[in-house]
């Protein structure tokens, strides 16, 4: 018998700018991630935001993406195929208002997530919206800094008030920003923020992230006056990072760079801003500037329930000598563990990473938890038989759902578990089509070519047993 509740929400997980494409149809404005061309480019300093579409790249991934803009009756009845109880999703925000800045929305934008609910609700599909999925218009990221202007509080008020007029009848679950943390790591993607070298980075990340954070608390008093079944989630690009030895200046610098996770969710679930974040911000030469009010509204205002993306654990040494030897397989850099293994692109692989991340939140929290990412990002070839035999992906996914029901047995609250990219989309790391995360193979390539056709892998089938059994059957 299944520890997971009769309702545990299992389902997958996209994002709009990773899979919608029509980049400027029905009146939508440019996101910042329409800015990004494939590859390398993609990291600043290669790439300058600042300067607009760059004619030197012909290729813009998310442009056309997976058109799940007008492939998104095919893609949900696939996913009601495996029986999903759930689908992560998120609104473009330069769908609703072009700009960012105006007071009216566009009314084909609200249009479309209209179709698109109720086709979920035709399947009994729950959305789980996700209102800023590294989705800032660019226009606010050009004209007003990003999230920097306290101005942007404002225009996203107005954003998230409008889809919950909107939409609350559908929605129940909603996320406010799409892993708040990376603003730390991508800045640009994070919170719109185009930083010059000459910059207090830090100063402007954090001050951008206090920006995100208020947002977020006024947002969910409104979410609560709208409808009072609405619940409001913070996301937190979550992986435990343990200590490299048992040397002490090593499990220090652990738990100094776990906080760099944690002061995020310990202001959205406890409502202020931790005891260690004086000394932090001493430390860092950061100086918040906070409004009358702000930390009424941060206290008056928390979060219902914490989300979490979990991919891998990391490694920090005490000692910066070791710590230069990091690789960057990820946004978040690692020291190598030698225990585990990698991915293609450098991800470490840690099932058991996922109980102890687990465990750590809701100790730390006590509020229900909700995973809304996980999965391995690798290469899939389509076989002679036309098929895709992605074994790797269902002993992955088996070994974490396994360690995820261990997390619950220990005494965790978990409300469910979307998988990341439950069919192929753009990588939002690199722009790459070939890191493909799904059960359904989207024909694409990195340059853009293919004919868009949906094939069932053999996680497909997999994973809809896991579903019907409600977690019992992982064996692959
Ligand atoms: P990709 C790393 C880098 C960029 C975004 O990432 C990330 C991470 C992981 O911590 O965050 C999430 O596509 C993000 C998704 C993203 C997913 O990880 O680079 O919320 O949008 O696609 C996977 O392999």
């Amino acid at each position: 018998m299944s520890i997971l509740s009769k309702d545990f929400l299992w389902g997958g997980a996209i994002a709009a700018n990773q899979s919608e494409g029509a980049y400027n149809k029905d009146g939508k404005g440019l996101s910042l991630v329409d800015l990004l061309p494939a590859g390398r480019e993609r990291t600043e300093p290669l790439f300058n935001p600042a300067k607009g579409l760059n004619k030197n790249f012909t290729f813009y991934p998310s442009h056309e993406s997976i058109d799940f803009y007008h492939h998104y009756e095919e893609d949900i009845k696939l996913f009601a195929e495996m029986g999903f109880k759930a689908l992560r999703l998120s609104i473009s925000w330069p769908r609703i208002f072009p700009n960012g800045d105006e007071s009216e929305p566009n009314e084909k934008g609200l249009a479309f997530y209209d179709k698109v609910f109720k086709t979920l609700e035709y399947y009994n599909i729950e959305p789980i919206v996700t209102i800023n999925h590294f989705d800032t218009p660019y226009y606010l990221a050009k004209n007003y800094g990003g999230w920097y202007n306290r101005k942007t509080v404002d225009f996203f008020v107005n954003y998230a008030t409008v889809l919950f007029k909107r939409f609350s009848k559908y929605v129940k679950y909603w996320i406010t920003h799409n892993e708040i943390n990376m603003i730390l790591h991508i800045p640009y993607i994070g919170g719109g923020l185009i930083i010059k070298d000459t910059d207090n980075k830090n100063q402007i990340m954090y001050q951008a992230a206090h920006h995100q954070l208020i947002a977020s608390s006024l947002v969910t008093k409104i979410a609560k006056e709208i409808n009072t079944s609405n619940q409001i989630g913070c996301m937190l690009a979550a992986g435990e990072v343990y200590p490299n030895t048992p040397h002490p200046d090593d499990v220090m610098a652990a738990l100094s760079k776990n906080r760099e996770q944690y002061i995020f969710i310990d202001i959205q679930a406890r409502g202020e801003y931790p005891n260690y974040s004086k000394r932090m911000f001493e430390d860092l030469g950061v100086n918040i500037h906070k409004e009358v009010g702000d930390d009424e509204i941060l206290k008056q205002y928390p979060v219902d329930y914490i989300s979490f993306s979990y991919y891998s654990s990391r490694l920090e040494s005490g000692d910066e000598s070791i710590n230069s030897n990091k690789s960057a397989g990820n946004a978040f850099a690692s020291l190598k563990n030698p225990h585990l293994e990698a991915s293609n692109w450098g991800w470490q692989i840690d099932p058991v990473g996922l109980r102890i991340t687990m465990n750590q939140i809701y100790d730390r929290y006590q509020k229900p938890l909700f995973i809304v990412e996980n999965g391995l990002g690798e290469i899939d070839e389509v076989d002679r038989d036309g098929n895709i035999h992605d074994s790797y992906r269902i002993k992955y996914l088996s070994e974490h759902i396994n360690q995820m029901i261990e997390a619950v047995k220990d005494g965790v609250q978990l409300i469910g578990y979307t998988s990341w990219g439950c069919i192929d989309i753009v990588s939002a790391g690199s722009g790459e089509m070939k890191k493909r995360y799904g059960f359904i193979y989207v024909d694409r390539d990195n340059e853009g070519n293919g004919t868009l056709k949906r094939i069932r892998k053999d996680s497909f089938y997999w994973y809809k047993k896991v579903i019907q059994t409600n977690g019992d059957s992982l064996t692959y």
